[in-house]
């Protein structure tokens, strides 16, 4: 192998700056980004940088696949809020990224993708482990980049930074050739990022600001509709301000639980497809929808024309392209949510005397509809006495862990469950794959957020075919010790689809049961930790306190009802009022 010498440009005329590799100067960049820790995978191209890697302090956690690199980066960056990293090879090693890279996109997480690529000369000559990563991760990514010399390194390693973190958070890939990490240069710190083109706009025009602080407090039935954005945005005590000065009824989506506490008097639940009834309700019948950081999903408006038909919205948004997108709103705003709701909330306390009292009546009223709603159906805690309700299971894991405790999920039946039956009292601590929907996230998104926070009580629950998805990964938590809770959910099935074919396709369950699942406490002390099988309700709380006390990690298997169904439920395209409740009833014959 051949390195070539190639002078990185001084930024500044007269600069020499230190004379270091390539695969040295990525490392330099991702400490002066405060990169403490990354999670990749090696391979044939990225060998020069795992060599430079070797005598550095920066953490390198080796995962058992790259996808799960990616989750982990996804992990780490939802725990923290700094931009998660995560490292591929080239060829299969970049393809096996890309579906951590699209749930990155759609839930709008702060990572940076490190791809190695063949070396430059035999780019496009279809080379051993070659693959187009710059155009196969383009619509999987906010930018990507291919770096094509030394020169460029480091700007553009610190501008994948700055454009993962700031506006719309997301993932930007950076595609390295092999001959560019063993290239030789002076490395020239990069000081300032120019990014012409790029625009971010925080700040929310003050008149639209003014006019959504009149019609708030104008409305007689007024609705706050949380998203992730709050929880990205870091603007949970700017909302919760906001919450409190205009006292509206709130509800945080599945990206935004614990954007506001779950309990905070205002706080109603989840809306959507598995929303409770007073969530929908009130989204149904208010005046006004104040949506905020968020993008107005298929999963919670439902039939579009029916959503919050009565109501007038005010939509803000760090992303001009969300606004306006599935609905019009009457006052849109661009700008940063922490930015945005302190101004609001302050425009709104010098109206209040104006304002206040006029709608006193009509808001007492509408509270008391809320509570009506959520007296009438509140979500579903059966019991039973020989088998484990997954309910049950969710409502031990809110009690033990007081809402306190990072909680990461799979996608399924107890993801929906999760959501509903467990508390979030503070931001960052809900880890979950909402818009992609991705099995196989629990598990290596619980390993980020462990590592990412050390101090924290982490849960991560998951199906028995999610967790599946995730075995491999065992290693990888038994390797560091990582003492994450592993609670699979069992119910035999692969039970959200069983659920739909239940309900939707005349029970005919096709290719969804799973019959075969390993021994937990075989499987986990093959790993070198503990694990354990339960099945009846008595046996709950002990076995997660037990979990709970264990100062390592530990896997334990929860059989549950097999057949529960999640409710309520909107079935799919209907309007969120019309929920279902419960199996349809047995028309009696005469
Ligand atoms: C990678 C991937 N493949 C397929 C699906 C479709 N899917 C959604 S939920 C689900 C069932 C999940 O089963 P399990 O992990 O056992 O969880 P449960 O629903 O039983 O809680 C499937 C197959 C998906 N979301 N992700």
């Amino acid at each position: 192998m051949q390195s070539t010498d190639v002078q990185s440009t001084p930024a500044k005329r007269g600069e020499t700056g230190k004379l270091m590799s390539g695969a040295e100067m990525l490392l330099e960049c991702l400490v002066r980004e405060g990169v403490d820790c990354f999670f990749g995978y090696p391979g044939g191209v990225t060998i020069p940088f795992y060599d430079a890697l070797y005598d550095h302090h920066i953490r390198h956690i080796l995962v058992r696949h790259e996808e799960n690199a990616c989750f982990a980066a996804e992990g780490y960056a939802k725990a923290t809020g700094k931009v998660g990293v995560c490292c591929a090879t080239s060829g299969p090693g970049a393809t096996n990224l890309v579906t951590g890279l699209v749930d990155a996109m759609m839930d709008s997480i702060p990572i940076v993708a490190i791809t190695g690529q063949v070396h430059s000369k035999l780019i496009g000559s279809d080379a051993f482990q070659e693959a187009d990563t710059f155009g196969i991760t383009r619509p999987a990514t906010k930018h990507n980049f291919m770096v094509k010399t030394l020169a460029e390194l480091p700007k553009i390693v610190h501008e994948a930074f700055y454009l993962a973190a700031s506006g719309r958070p997301g993932p930007v890939l950076v595609d390295i050739p092999k001959d560019v990490f063993q290239a030789r240069g002076h490395y020239i710190p990069v000081d300032t990022i120019h990014l012409p083109g790029y625009k971010v706009f925080t700040e929310g025009h003050t008149g639209q600001i003014r006019r959504a602080a009149q019609l708030i407090w104008e409305a007689e039935r007024p609705f706050i509709y949380a998203g992730g954005g709050i929880v990205l945005g870091n603007a949970s005590a700017e909302l919760t301000e906001l919450v409190e000065t205009c006292d509206a009824p709130t509800v945080c989506t599945l990206m935004g639980l614990g954007g506001l506490s779950s309990s905070h008097p205002n706080f109603i639940s989840m809306p959507g497809m598995h929303g409770s009834y007073a969530a929908n309700m009130g989204m149904t019948e208010c005046d006004l929808l104040i949506a905020l950081g968020t993008r107005f999903d298929d999963r919670v408006t439902g039939h579009l024309p029916s959503f919050a038909r009565h109501a007038r919205v005010i939509h803000v948004d760090i992303d001009p392209a969300e606004v306006g997108k599935n609905r019009t709103p009457d006052i849109p705003i661009v700008g940063d949510v922490k930015r945005v709701l302190p101004k609001l909330t302050k425009v709104l306390q010098e109206l209040e005397p104006e304002f206040k009292e006029k709608k006193a009546a009509a808001r007492r009223k509408w509270w008391s509809q809320i509570r009506e709603w959520k007296a009438e159906r509140p979500y579903d805690r059966p019991r039973a006495d020989n088998e484990i309700k997954p309910q049950h299971l969710m409502d031990e894991i809110d009690r033990l862990s007081g809402g306190q405790a990072i909680v990461t999920s799979d996608v399924g039946q107890h993801q929906m469950w999760a959501s509903q039956l467990i508390r979030f009292n503070e931001p960052r601590l809900w880890i979950n794959s909402g818009g992609l929907g991705a099995m196989g996230f629990g598990v290596p998104s619980a390993m980020g957020a462990q590592l990412a926070r050390p101090d924290k009580l982490v849960f991560a629950i998951c199906g028995d075919g999610g967790f599946q998805m995730s075995i491999p990964e065992l290693a990888t938590i038994a390797s560091h010790a990582l003492p994450i809770k592993i609670i699979v959910m069992n119910n035999g099935y692969l039970g959200m689809v069983r659920q739909w074919q239940t309900l939707f396709y005349n029970n005919r369950l096709s290719a969804v049961e799973l019959d075969c699942f390993p021994d937990a406490e075989k499987l986990a002390s093959a790993y070198g930790f503990k694990g354990r099988t339960i099945d009846k309700p008595w046996q709950l709380t002990d076995a997660l306190k037990e979990a709970i006390n264990d100062p390592g990690p530990y896997l334990l298997n929860v059989k549950v009802s097999p057949t529960e169904n999640v409710y309520p439920m909107v079935p799919a395209g209907g309007p969120i009022s019309e929920m279902v409740f419960g199996p349809p009833q047995p028309v009696a014959v005469a």
